[in-house]
C-alpha cells in the first residue's frame, strides 16, 4: 500500500456536496480514506476575482502507483461535472495530489510534491491538521514547519455550515 495526500477543493455551486462526492468516489476508486481534516473556506489564491472555496485534506491508502492514480483523480473530477477552463480559475471541484510517499517525480503532467505547496496556506493549514510531522522530500521541512514559515496570508479558517435557520 502506498500513502498519498491529497487537497480537494471548489468554489461553485453545492461546495459541500462536491466535496462529499469526492470523497465517496476517491474512497471508491483510488483507496481508503485513513484521514480527512475539517473542512476549510479559503480565500481564492491566484485571480481574486472568484468566489471562496472550500478545502479540505485527506490521507488514503491506495494500492495504484502515481500516475494511475493521477488518471483516477482526474477521471474523479470529471464525473463531478468538472470543465477545465482557465488556470486558476473558478472550478466546481480540483482534486490534487500533494504527497505520493516520500516520491519526487518531475513529469510534464504530474509534479510530486505539488511545486506550489509550501507558498499556499489553503494547502498547508488542512494538512498541518492530519499530517503535521510529515516531511517534504525536497525541502526536508515538515507540514508544520513550512506552515510556520508562509509567506502567504490569505485567510483559511475551519468552516462551520450554517445551522442558525434550523430551529433552536
Ligand atoms: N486552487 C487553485 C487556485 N486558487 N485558491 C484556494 N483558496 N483554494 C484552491 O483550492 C485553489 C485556489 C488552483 O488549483
Ligand atoms: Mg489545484
Ligand atoms: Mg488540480
Amino acid at each position: 500500500m502506498n500513502t498519498a495526500i491529497l487537497l480537494i477543493g471548489g468554489n461553485l455551486g453545492d461546495r459541500i456536496g462536491h466535496l462529499q462526492q469526492a470523497t465517496q468516489l476517491i474512497a471508491r476508486n483510488a483507496g481508503e480514506i485513513v484521514k480527512a481534516s475539517a473542512l476549510y473556506e479559503t480565500a481564492p489564491w491566484g485571480n481574486v476575482e472568484q468566489p471562496d472555496y472550500l478545502n479540505q485534506a485527506l490521507q488514503i491508502a491506495t494500492p495504484l502507483a502515481a500516475l494511475p492514480l493521477m488518471h483516477t483523480l482526474l477521471e474523479t473530477e470529471r464525473q463531478i461535472g468538472r470543465i477545465r477552463q482557465h488556470k486558476w480559475g473558478a472550478r466546481v471541484i480540483d482534486i490534487d495530489m500533494i504527497f505520493y510517499n516520500d516520491a519526487i517525480i518531475n513529469l510534464p503532467d504530474l509534479k510530486i510534491p505539488h511545486p506550489r505547496m509550501q507558498s499556499r496556506q489553503f494547502v498547508l493549514v488542512p494538512l498541518n491538521e492530519i499530517v503535521p510531522g510529515y516531511v517534504h522530500p525536497v525541502l526536508h521541512q515538515s507540514v508544520k514547519e513550512l506552515l510556520a514559515a508562509c509567506p502567504d496570508l490569505l485567510p483559511a479558517t475551519r468552516y462551520q455550515a450554517d445551522t442558525s435557520s434550523t430551529g433552536q
